[in-house]
């Protein structure tokens, strides 16, 4: 687990390798579709923290003219982060946006808190850091992606959904998608898992902290027992390596557990 590699960002974390002995469990091949996440708010009548406040971060060019004329407020330090008053699940560019067409794509705007009660409806449980780490190398020992070292394939094939062109203007789409792709699409990694690079953010179940894998147990680690923000993997359609190369398998970053975004899914796990 992990990486030595200095590629990542140093703040991240990403290092030192170490071993890492894990229960056996089971991992969805699939982040959760929108369909999914729809049955399971028909069923129960969740609102999530998204619908709770009322708005939700969504990336500039996804947004409508008409919408954008609304946005009031951006992330200083990421100003390609609007304030979407009514983005939220169904709504994934705002008020005037639906998912009608996108049913099989992974759902977004979910929070830690909304993903893990939707774990818990569907009789399963976020993936601990380390239990997605395994499962997203597919077998493979000490590879930068869930498929090897190089980007593209052999042939010159995109094998993930992140960001072709200039980031955070310019979004050429090379491997067929501006926003999320179907949560079953590119070739799946060793084990069967599809979209581990890119495409979304997956929540998984531990507390972050940039020191971990200092002194993290061997057996079954769970993070930390306390912290802000909980941890998010694989990177998403608006990874780019001038900006985020965090579509590297061993790359790790962060969310507070009621933050929701456009780019942040989650898929489930559970024991064996
Ligand atoms: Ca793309």
């Amino acid at each position: 687990m992990g990486t030595d590699s200095n590629e990542g960002f140093p703040d991240d974390g990403e290092g030192p390798v170490h071993k890492v002995t894990l229960k056996p469990f089971y991992i969805d091949a699939c982040t959760v579709t929108n369909a999914e996440f729809q049955l399971f708010v028909q069923e129960t009548g969740y609102v999530t923290d998204a619908e709770k406040f009322g708005w939700s971060f969504v990336f500039h060019s996804l947004v409508s003219e008409q919408v954008a004329k609304t946005v009031t407020q951006v992330v200083p330090t990421a100003p390609w982060w609007y304030v979407v008053e009514g983005a939220d699940w169904q709504h994934p560019e705002g008020p005037d946006s639906d998912i009608s067409n996108r049913l099989d794509h992974p759902v977004v705007h979910v929070s830690w808190n909304d993903a893990v009660a939707y774990c818990a409806w569907a009789g399963k449980r976020l993936p601990t850091e380390a239990e997605w780490e395994y499962a997203a190398r597919g077998g493979l020992v000490q590879k930068r992606y869930p498929w090897g070292d190089s980007l593209l394939s052999e042939d010159g094939e995109h094998q993930c959904n992140i960001w072709q062109g200039e980031f955070p203007y310019r979004n050429t789409a090379e491997d067929g998608f501006v926003s999320t792709a179907p949560a079953k699409s590119f070739r799946p990694n060793g084990f069967g898992l599809y979209n581990v690079s890119g495409n979304v953010w997956e929540w998984c179940a531990d507390w972050f902290s940039p020191n971990y894998y200092m002194n993290s147990p061997t057996v079954d680690p769970k993070g930390p027992p306390i912290g802000q923000n909980r941890v998010i993997r694989g990177g998403s359609y608006l990874c780019h390596e001038s900006y985020c190369n965090r579509y590297r398998v061993a790359a790790r970053s962060s969310n507070t557990p009621d933050s929701s975004t456009g780019h942040m899914g989650f898929r489930c796990a559970a024991d064996a």
